[in-house]
């Protein structure tokens, strides 16, 4: 397909509430908006990269630059036949993740819709719903975040997920395990520790949780493993998986017995896809992880957890957990602890153009030989 246009965009959407985690504190959710056009069809991608560099080093800003000045030159004008010939182009980019999977995105939903298939039968996946969970974030006071969870427990959401950081870990969660008695629970520290606080995970192991996700640094898959090794709780890895590469030799070594799958973190779906199917054939379950995305990455999202492998509920919550207002429609419900996996072709959603005007705070549009283009290329 000849690619004829890249327009981004720059958004800025209101959260319904602060989200805290180990790393900051977000009001407003940043990200870029990708449309491709070719041949009469557009695809639609998501940039997940934030405002600042608290969960990756990639921002808004450092993915704008990647994407605009090498990412698009290698497609504008050119032929691209689907997402893998677009990831054999750029594959000699180092780094920027985020930047690189955001575009791989609009390649497949360009793919899916100019073959009317739906993202997740072009994927593989298997399951019309997808088991779902929350993710909650830090809270003003232990009360405050008993009350959270109550709040999501009765709108139905099967399995919670508290976010920790040093002085907020232990307590809250044991507050949370005795107020809930068997809740399927699980901790996100988002590299937050080193092992030098091993006890405070030896205090967690006694709680009941599904796992415990990234609580070393992303770059320590040693330390992880002397971690599991004192643990009975299985370690979950976020951050530290960046590739199948990596996923395989976590494995390997024992850093882990769970891996959170994110298709932004991962450079994009097709790697996503390798690292279930590691995973699903070594029997180590996988779930899907979010980044508060918009209906847009959260459309992909559901499509990837439809996978056979993804036997643990996704941080894929409804739509009013979210944003007010969508870029994205139809906007996902929460039934029955699941979600639907959107079935039209592509991503099976369509973009509100008035709400995404409201919400942009820049946008370009390149086309082959227009300046951003010939300044890189
Ligand atoms: O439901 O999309 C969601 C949020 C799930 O906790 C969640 N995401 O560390 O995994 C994380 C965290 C996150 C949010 C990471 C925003 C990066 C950006």
């Amino acid at each position: 397909m000849r690619i004829e246009r890249l327009e981004m965009r720059h958004v800025s959407m209101p959260l319904v509430a602060p989200f805290e985690t180990s790393f900051g504190v977000e009001q407003d959710r940043e990200a870029i908006i990708l449309r491709l056009d070719s041949e009469g069809v557009t695809g639609w991608g998501e940039c997940v990269a934030g405002g600042w560099p608290g969960y990756s080093y990639e921002t808004v800003q450092t993915a704008w630059h990647m994407i605009q000045d090498h990412l698009a030159p290698l497609i504008l004008g050119q032929e691209v036949e689907d997402p893998s010939d677009y990831r054999q182009r750029i594959a000699h980019l180092k780094g920027h993740p985020l930047a690189k999977a955001g575009l791989e995105l609009a390649f497949w939903d360009l793919a899916g819709r100019a073959a009317d298939r739906s993202l997740m039968s072009m994927l593989g996946g298997q399951r019309q719903r997808v088991a779902v969970g929350v993710s909650i974030g830090i809270q003003p006071s232990r009360g405050e975040l008993v009350e959270m969870v109550e709040a999501y427990v009765e709108m139905g959401y099967p399995r919670i997920k508290l976010k920790i950081k040093p002085g907020r870990d232990v307590a809250d969660v044991r507050a949370v395990r005795q107020a809930f008695g068997e809740l399927p629970l699980q901790v996100d520290a988002n590299s937050a520790y080193s092992l030098d606080d091993a006890e405070i995970f030896d205090a967690m192991d006694d709680l009941g949780l599904l796992l415990i996700e990234q609580p070393l640094a992303e770059d320590d898959l040693v330390d992880h493993a002397k971690l599991q090794a004192r643990l009975k709780t299985p370690l979950c890895l976020d951050e530290s998986i960046l590739s199948a590469r990596h996923a395989r030799q976590a494995l390997e070594i024992g850093a882990c017995r769970v891996i959170n799958i994110k298709p932004a973190r991962v450079s994009g779906l097709r790697e996503a896809v390798a690292i279930h199917d590691l995973c699903w054939a070594q029997e180590v379950p996988v779930w899907c992880g979010g980044m508060l995305e918009t209906g847009i990455g959260r459309a992909a999202n559901l499509a990837l957890a439809s996978l056979p492998g993804f036997t643990l509920p996704g941080d894929i919550s409804a739509t009013e957990r979210y944003y007010r207002q969508d870029i994205a429609e139809p906007a996902f419900v929460l039934e029955d602890g699941m979600i639907k996996v959107p079935q039209g072709k592509g991503l099976g959603i369509e973009v509100i153009q008035d709400a995404l005007d409201k919400v942009t705070v820049r946008s370009t549009i390149l086309q082959p030989g227009s300046k951003a283009n010939r300044r890189a290329s």
